[in-house]
């Protein structure tokens, strides 16, 4: 026992003091029945699906997970405290179903949350409380992965109904400690069962700093409220995911929820775009439509089998992409992120519904050439890249790109930075002191709205025309509730320069608060020579606030 503490130990501390055990070197991927099955899974449901996954050839691409979402247990514990397998949806019992998928040379992925019932249940039991005994089970029955949900985070249903009407199996404003003491119970117990079960935290990024203490306890950590079968969730998780890249690494991955591709909400590009997001977020890839054969129409099927795609998510550095430059009006971001070899991944997205030709630079991907410019999914190297070029992309579609043969450009040098500290403000935009944090200025600018304003004179751009601005900005409205209906996570502003039209930029969510800033890089028009010129800030829709405004800086 205190040899294996010790073994513990060492891999702890081989990542990093404060990371979880690398239990998956590369996000897991695989099959989950909740996205096409609801709360309602059995076991002809998951052996046909388990055997289509491996008929269809998605194991041999590395599917290799087949997980069992809510619903699947009873209302009651056996006699030893364990929870038991619905009879009736599991006639064989759970046990067996796990030899079954073993024998498909596959994982067998298991489902329970840190509350007192599952998910979409009155009834049915979770682990709150029970954590040492459930954990114990999940290794005795092959269990390889645990995916840990987060409703019914107590059981005073009557009272929080009464006080809060609201539902108390999801409770978004539910206390949460940090770390979250529920979701480290578990991490615990996982820790002293004998097999390695891949731990899977999906507790949607209720509170604050997630991806600070989610790491230290997980394997992978879901970053938001549920995806749904529709386009606009492609949008919210995308810009939910943004911050999460100070905190994904080798063994610990931002969850963005399983995927939609087949599930017939979208269309093949949007599933495309859906697919390639995820994959150079590092998402953990988890199909979540139907593997039956023949139930999922074959150009779904294709985007899943993407090998191209698939290697992208699955390289060995682990990291993250970056959002780099975001063109609302225009509608259009470009991401991009490091590959192994050398290699970047560039990810061009066209948010609007139409065709359009979108310019693209290397230099703000660091880039000044590559000698290899492969587009991923039209298959098709596009030979080498050293000067603005222009890609003709679908409405909702995404040019992936990976370059390789890179010669490397500097980062754009900060030319001046100008402190929300020296901003004159009108209307009820505030100045707001935050301590230590709003870095780098430790103040920011608050209450932001149409009719509030904050403008920067004599500010100098380092010469006339467009320029490369980065703005530092503060968005925590992570839109729990709020995103089922048309809540989203984004805020407007409303940018001049020189009193010229008002550019509109979506900003996307900055850390893991109110108080942690994120720079989103846009480009600004209009700018005279010398310290001339006056950039005015403002909101950017009808009676929303505008992200809080730390300060920005000209590159150049
Ligand atoms: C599993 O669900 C399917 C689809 O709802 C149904 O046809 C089948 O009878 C169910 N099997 C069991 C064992 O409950
Ligand atoms: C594209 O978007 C515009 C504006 O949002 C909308 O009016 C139009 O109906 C959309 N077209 C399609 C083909 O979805
Ligand atoms: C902007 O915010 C102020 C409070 O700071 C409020 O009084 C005003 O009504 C808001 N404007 C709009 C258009 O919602
Ligand atoms: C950046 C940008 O243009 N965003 C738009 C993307 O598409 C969604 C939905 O399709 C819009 O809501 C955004 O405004």
């Amino acid at each position: 026992m205190r040899l294996l503490n010790l073994f513990h130990l060492c891999i702890i501390f081989s990542n990093g003091a404060f990371s979880a055990k690398v239990r998956t070197k590369t996000p897991p991927m695989g099959w989950n029945s909740y996205n096409h099955y609801g709360c309602n899974p059995n076991e002809t449901i998951i052996k046909t699906n388990a055997k289509g996954l491996v008929d269809q050839g998605l194991l041999e691409l590395g599917y290799d997970q087949i997980t069992v979402d809510c619903g699947w247990a009873t209302s009651y514990r056996d006699s030893q405290n364990r929870l038991v397998w619905d009879p009736q949806k599991f006639p064989s019992g759970g046990p067996t179903l796990g030899s079954y998928v073993h024998g498909l040379n596959l994982k067998f992925g298991l489902y329970s949350g840190a509350g007192v019932k599952q998910c979409g249940s009155e009834t049915i039991k979770a682990s709150l409380g029970y954590e040492t005994v459930d954990a114990a089970a999940f290794a005795e029955w092959g269990g390889d992965s645990l995916k840990y949900d987060n409703c019914w985070p107590d059981d005073k249903d009557t009272f929080l109904v009464l006080a809060n009407l609201q539902s108390p199996m999801v409770q978004y404003n539910y206390p949460e400690n940090d770390p979250s003491t529920r979701f480290r119970t578990m991490s615990d117990a996982l820790e002293k069962v004998s097999r390695s079960i891949v731990y899977q935290v999906c507790q949607w990024g209720v509170g604050e700093n997630l991806g600070t203490w989610a790491r230290q306890i997980s394997n992978s950590w879901r970053i938001s409220n549920d995806i749904e079968n529709k386009w606009k969730s492609i949008w919210r998780i995308a810009n939910q995911v943004v911050p999460f890249y100070k905190h994904t690494g080798v063994g610990m991955y931002a969850d963005m929820d399983m995927l939609m591709v087949g599930n017939s909400g979208l269309n093949i590009e949007e599933e495309k775009t859906h697919f390639g997001l995820w994959a150079i977020n590092k998402s953990p890839l988890v199909i979540g439509c139907s593997l039956v054969p023949g139930a999922t129409r074959k150009e779904s099927i294709t985007i899943l089998k993407n090998k191209e795609v698939i290697a992208i998510n699955q390289d060995s550095l682990g990291k993250q992409a970056q959002l780099v430059l975001r063109y609302t009006e225009e509608e259009y971001d470009i991401w991009a992120g490091e590959l192994s070899s050398g290699r970047k991944v560039v990810a061009v997205v066209n948010w609007s519904n139409a065709t359009k030709n979108i310019p693209f630079e290397p230099i703000p991907v660091g880039v000044s050439s590559a000698s290899g410019v492969r587009d991923v999914y039209a298959a098709t190297d596009l030979g080498s890249l050293a000067a603005p070029t222009t890609y003709n992309i679908p409405g909702h579609g995404i040019k992936l790109l990976v370059l390789s043969g890179i010669s490397a450009a500097p980062a754009p040098k900060e030319l001046f930075y100008y402190k929300a500290t020296t901003a004159s403000l009108t209307g009820g935009a505030q100045l707001v002191s935050c301590g230590t944090d709003c870095a780098p200025v430790n103040s920011k600018i608050g209450n932001i709205n149409t009719s509030a304003r904050a403008s920067f004179s004599n500010v100098d751009a380092g010469g006339s025309g467009k320029k490369l601005v980065s703005v530092d900005f503060i968005n925590y409205e992570v839109a729990l509730g709020s995103a089922w209906a048309d809540g989203t996570n984004t805020r407007e502003m409303l940018i001049s320069v020189n009193s010229g039209a008002a550019k509109r930029f979506s900003f996307p969510i900055s850390g893991g608060n109110w108080f942690e800033t994120g720079r989103l890089n846009i480009v600004l028009d209009g700018f005279v020579a010398g310290a001339k010129n006056t950039i005015t800030f403002t909101g950017g829709k009808g009676s929303t606030w505008a992200p809080d405004l730390v300060g920005f800086a000209i590159l150049g």
